[in-house]
């Protein structure tokens, strides 16, 4: 077992740590406050091989491992994990392409996300009645000669309303659950598709989440990825794959209120005393680091096996569950080593706290996670 990082592995740690530091940092608190969607900072990011980073060299990508892509989520996260959701919703949207696509279909779509144009990519499951249980989805898709039309709607989709590609998943029959779902890509210029309202979110407030309508939208066969009703499989299979990074995402939230409760802690006096010096504030700290180390250990271990190409499901959704309760609960006692400071947002720890919940109900709740722990442990 080896621990340590080669020398490519730390220098594009470093890449992700600068820009979170000189770009994404900086312009956190403003883009957090008007909501609006930051195309400037995501452009350079893609410009600078941080997102789209699991396409592989074979397709122009930059072809990193899961692993690899943990590293600088995490770095990324540190700065704003609004932003860093919305850069790595990219990496989300692709890998259906990915897992399911033919030859021809992993080039044309995936060069349209390499090529010298930016473009972004949504991954488009969740809808209004179906977030948890995605064999319950209701988006139909009826064959009609040689395209499939579609009907319905989907909802808290990221970068809906900013992406030129969708991966969307759809049901032939809505009686036969998982069994008839089938995944699609196509252009979100398709006609009958519109982008409806966006969601004014409590945290994560860079990234853009919308409702998504389909309106007898008409859509090749050819670009039906896999099998009709192999879409439920491609989705699970992504998921498996993305969870870890949501890890790294967490551990990037914890990393960055335990070094602001750390800076703090040892400026703020009480009792004559800066509150480091005290033990109530020092179990915290000391919690905090050791959580951390916890989740990002948990977080790296999960994303070694998918890139040793183990099922990971079990682990995936260990990282995923750990490192997103992890961030809440630094994040939460980063507000209470602040006190009354970190309730105000002329402080930082505000925003982490916000930033962590949204992190314990996206790409599969907290509860799912312990659903998919549950199942695997009782098949085994
Ligand atoms: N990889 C491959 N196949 C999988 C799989 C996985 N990780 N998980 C399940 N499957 C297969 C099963 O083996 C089963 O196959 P067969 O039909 O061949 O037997 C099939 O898929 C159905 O599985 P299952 O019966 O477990 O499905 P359920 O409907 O009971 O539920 C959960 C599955 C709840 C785990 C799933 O709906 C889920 O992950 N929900 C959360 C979704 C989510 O993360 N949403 C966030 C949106 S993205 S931001």
């Amino acid at each position: 077992m080896d621990f340590s990082l080669s020398d490519e592995q730390l220098a594009l740690q470093d890449t992700a740590r600068r820009f979170a530091r000189e770009v994404i940092q900086p312009a956190a608190a403003e883009f957090d406050q008007s909501s609006e969607f930051p195309h400037a900072i995501m452009k350079q990011a893609w410009e600078l091989g941080l997102s789209c980073v699991s396409i592989p060299t074979e397709y122009d990508g930059v072809g990193l491992s899961v692993f690899e892509s943990c590293l600088i989520v995490e770095e990324l996260a540190w700065g704003c994990s609004g932003m860093t959701t919305s850069i790595m919703a990219n990496d989300l949207g692709l890998t259906p392409i990915l897992v399911g696509g033919t030859e021809e279909q992993k080039k044309e779509w995936l060069g349209l996300l390499t090529d010298e144009t930016f473009r972004q990519i949504a991954f488009c499951l969740s809808e209004p009645a179906a977030g948890s249980d995605v064999a319950g989805l209701q988006l139909l898709a009826e064959k009609d000669g040689d395209s499939y039309v579609l009907n319905g709607t989907k909802c808290w989709i990221t970068n809906g309303g900013v992406s030129e590609l969708f991966t969307v998943f759809a049901t032939l029959d809505r009686a036969s659950r998982h069994k008839g779902i089938c995944a699609f890509v196509m252009t979100s210029d398709l006609p009958g598709i519109s982008i409806g309202k966006k969601e004014d979110k409590m945290g994560q407030r860079a990234s853009d989440t919308r409702v998504i309508h389909f309106d007898n939208v008409r859509v090749p066969t050819a670009q039906r990825l896999g099998e009709e009703g192999k879409g439920f499989k491609i989705a699970m299979q992504t998921l498996d794959t993305t969870r870890p990074s949501i890890g790294a995402l967490a551990c990037g939230i914890g990393r960055r209120g335990l070094e602001e409760s750390l800076a703090y802690a040892n400026e703020r006096k009480a009792f004559g005393f800066p509150i480091s010096g005290f033990q109530a504030v020092q179990f915290m700290l000391a919690d905090m680091a050791k959580d951390l180390e916890a989740a990002r250990l948990l977080t790296l271990q999960s994303a070694w096996m998918i890139d040793q190409g183990l099922r990971a499901s079990k682990y995936s959704s260990f990282a995923k569950c750990f490192s997103t309760d992890m961030a809440m609960k630094v994040s939460t006692d980063a507000v209470q080593v602040f006190g009354g400071n970190g309730y105000t947002k002329e402080y930082p720890v505000e925003k982490l706290m916000r930033d962590a919940k949204l992190m314990q109900i996206y790409e599969g709740t907290n509860q799912i996670q312990r659903l998919v722990i549950a199942r695997e442990l009782l098949k085994e």
